[in-house]
């Protein structure tokens, strides 16, 4: 046995399992690299109000010991994964908690809106995410909302315009844009588009119904956080992801929530 790979989140938990913190370290687990930890915020959906999410954001001071310990411990650790921060507060924390370390790979899945939460806040969130956060990103995982939002255009119908998005996003001086269909687009195949400067590189597999299903972004973004760790290519890690989700898709675990669960151990 040789030691693992280091690999580190900073997200949301999400307590059914389905997204967030729990499907990050799920995924790590499933490629073979060793997961660490820090918690950004705590939603717990409501059953009694239509799964609405009731959002809870760590206190600071709670997010820098987390900090401290996990990058204390594992000094060596040179790639992390970003996902739901949650508040203004929260993306200040992180910010200067991850601009006090050494990393390669920053990848960060730009959750920008979460049910439940004002709008106004959102718009704050948003900015703070664009302000403090995206400039730190090696890799950026938006789904389509997101790269609508990011790109400032008035509409994604095509993949096509998820490329054009892509580039736009790549403007904002990220290295690796990675932009995910999913089911919205039209067409047989859920399409993920990466932009890495120069080119554009498709990454199709054919849709497993038209229905959503929860964590699949999660899933995908931890899996080339993941394989990052190990050392692969860009390429050879958003193929990797890509499969993995596929396969978690097929062999969906059913919920009582509106979406199925992709299944990351599949
Ligand atoms: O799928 C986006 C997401 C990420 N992280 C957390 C979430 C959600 C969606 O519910 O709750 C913690």
């Amino acid at each position: 046995m040789s030691t693992p790979s280091l690999a580190y989140v900073v997200a949301g938990s999400e307590a059914t399992g389905g997204a967030g913190f729990q499907v990050d370290l799920k995924t790590f687990q499933q490629l073979g690299v060793y997961g660490i930890g820090t918690l950004s915020c705590i939603v717990a959906f409501d059953p009694a109000h239509n799964w609405g999410h009731r959002f809870h954001p760590v206190p600071p001071t709670l997010i820098d010991e987390q900090m401290e310990a996990a990058l204390a411990t594992h000094p060596t650790v040179r790639t992390v994964k970003v996902g739901m921060l949650g508040t203004p507060d929260t993306i200040d924390t992180v910010a200067r908690g991850l601009a006090n370390h050494q990393w390669d790979n920053v990848v960060v899945d730009p959750v920008l809106i979460c049910k439940g939460q004002e709008p106004g806040a959102a718009l704050d969130t948003d900015n703070a995410l664009r302000e403090k956060i995206l400039p730190l990103a090696t890799v950026v995982t938006p789904n389509v909302f997101e790269s609508k939002t990011l790109a400032g255009m008035d509409s994604i119908d095509s993949v096509e315009d998820l490329e054009e998005a892509a580039r736009k996003i790549g403007d904002l001086g990220i290295k690796y844009v990675l932009a995910k269909g999913g089911v919205e687009l039209p067409g047989d195949d859920a399409v993920d588009v990466l932009w890495d400067g120069e080119k554009i590189t498709r990454f199709a597999t054919p849709k497993v119904g038209e229905q959503r299903v929860s964590g699949a972004g999660c899933t995908l973004a931890a899996a080339v956080t993941a394989e990052l760790a190990k050392g692969a290519s860009i390429y050879s890690a958003a193929k990797t992801a890509k499969d993995l989700v596929y396969r978690g898709i097929q062999n969906r675990v059913p919920a009582d929530t509106p979406f199925d669960t992709v299944w990351q151990g599949a």
